[in-house]
């Protein structure tokens, strides 16, 4: 049976969007722009790690959400992960939304499953990180919501289609709750940077999903989506030119240069990409290289780690 993962929530929060986000990540700017509502339900697969998962997108109009209300044990049952999703720019059905959510909930209560849910707070742009009025806002809603943490493990994100990061971050973290010794890739990682002093150490799989990531505490979000970016077109051109390793070097806004590498580990059918950052010398490059070189040492034991998690 695969896993059972839904995107939930009322009409135009964005589901199909991030959906699309999440399977395209390189070009998915049109398509999305011109999303049309969502009729019932849409369903994928897709494999993560060695596991089989259905993704089901629940058109969010009201006359599907009394559709699945009316016949929950069909249309929710036997999730083993949820996504809601909010619409953080329209204060105006926080109410609706909350409403919806309460009876999504109860009924996972009286049928006594307790799936892990994740809400993410979308739309919220790079644009309105700042804006007062739409955080606090915001605030006072995951305030409301936190009453569910009492029977749920519940979760918060915010994310936005214009930070593809923000979105791959809250669908793999939201993933990793469904895998043991998880956490131990992005525990290693963090061992692993104070011997390099690295900015950043992430390994993905071939979609762009997170199996462990560590960043340095002070790494800005205008930063961590220039490495993003760095990194989503590198793997375009590790799989167009059938590489095994890419060392490159670009710069902050603020100027300041760093050094990376994306080598490819393989596991019978399965790739996987890791990253590596550090900060460049700019007076003595060949100490960045030898940096980059030795991290080819913590090879074994990270690939030990990921035959633990491998299903
Ligand atoms: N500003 C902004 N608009 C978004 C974002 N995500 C989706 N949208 C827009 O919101 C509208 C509804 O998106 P859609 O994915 O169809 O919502 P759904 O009904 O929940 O599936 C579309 O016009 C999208 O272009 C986002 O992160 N920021
Ligand atoms: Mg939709």
């Amino acid at each position: 049976m695969p896993k059972k993962v839904i995107f939930i929530g009322l009409d135009n929060a964005g589901k199909t969007s991030i959906i699309t986000t999440i399977t395209k990540r390189f070009g998915f700017e049109e398509e999305v722009k011109n999303l049309l509502p969502t009729k019932r339900i849409d369903r994928d697969m897709f494999k993560f790690l060695g596991l089989e998962f259905v993704r089901m997108d629940f058109g969010g109009q009201e006359q599907y959400r009394e559709q699945y209300l009316k016949n929950p044990g069909k249309y929710l049952g036997g999730s083993d992960l949820i996504f809601y999703v909010v619409d953080a720019q329209d204060p105006d059905r926080y109410i609706d939304t909350i409403d919806y959510l309460d009876q999504v909930l109860l009924f996972f209560k009286e049928v006594k499953e307790y799936p892990p849910i994740a809400v993410l707070f979308h739309k919220f742009d790079p644009s309105i990180l700042e804006d007062k009025e739409i955080n606090q806002k915001v605030l006072t809603l995951k305030q409301a919501l936190t009453k569910y943490s009492n029977d749920f493990d519940i979760f918060f994100f915010e994310t936005s289609i214009y930070d593809l990061k923000s979105v791959m971050d809250a669908f793999s973290s939201g993933l990793s709750l469904l895998f043991n010794k998880m956490e131990l890739v992005s525990q290693l990682f963090e061992e692993i940077s104070k011997n390099y002093n690295a900015v950043l150490i992430a390994l993905f799989d071939i979609k762009g999903i997170t199996i462990g990531e560590y960043y340095r505490g002070h790494l800005h979000i205008q930063e961590k989506m220039k490495i993003y970016d760095a990194y989503i077109n590198i793997q375009k051109k590790i799989l167009l030119q059938d590489r095994n390793v890419y060392e490159f070097s670009d710069k902050f806004d603020n100027g300041h240069r760093f050094s990376g590498v994306v080598e490819v580990l393989k596991f019978g059918s399965m790739d996987f990409y890791l990253l590596f950052i550090i900060d460049e010398n700019e007076k003595d490059l060949g100490k960045t290289v030898e940096v980059l070189d030795k991290i080819e040492a913590a090879k074994p034991q990270m690939e030990n780690l990921i035959y633990q998690i491998i299903q």
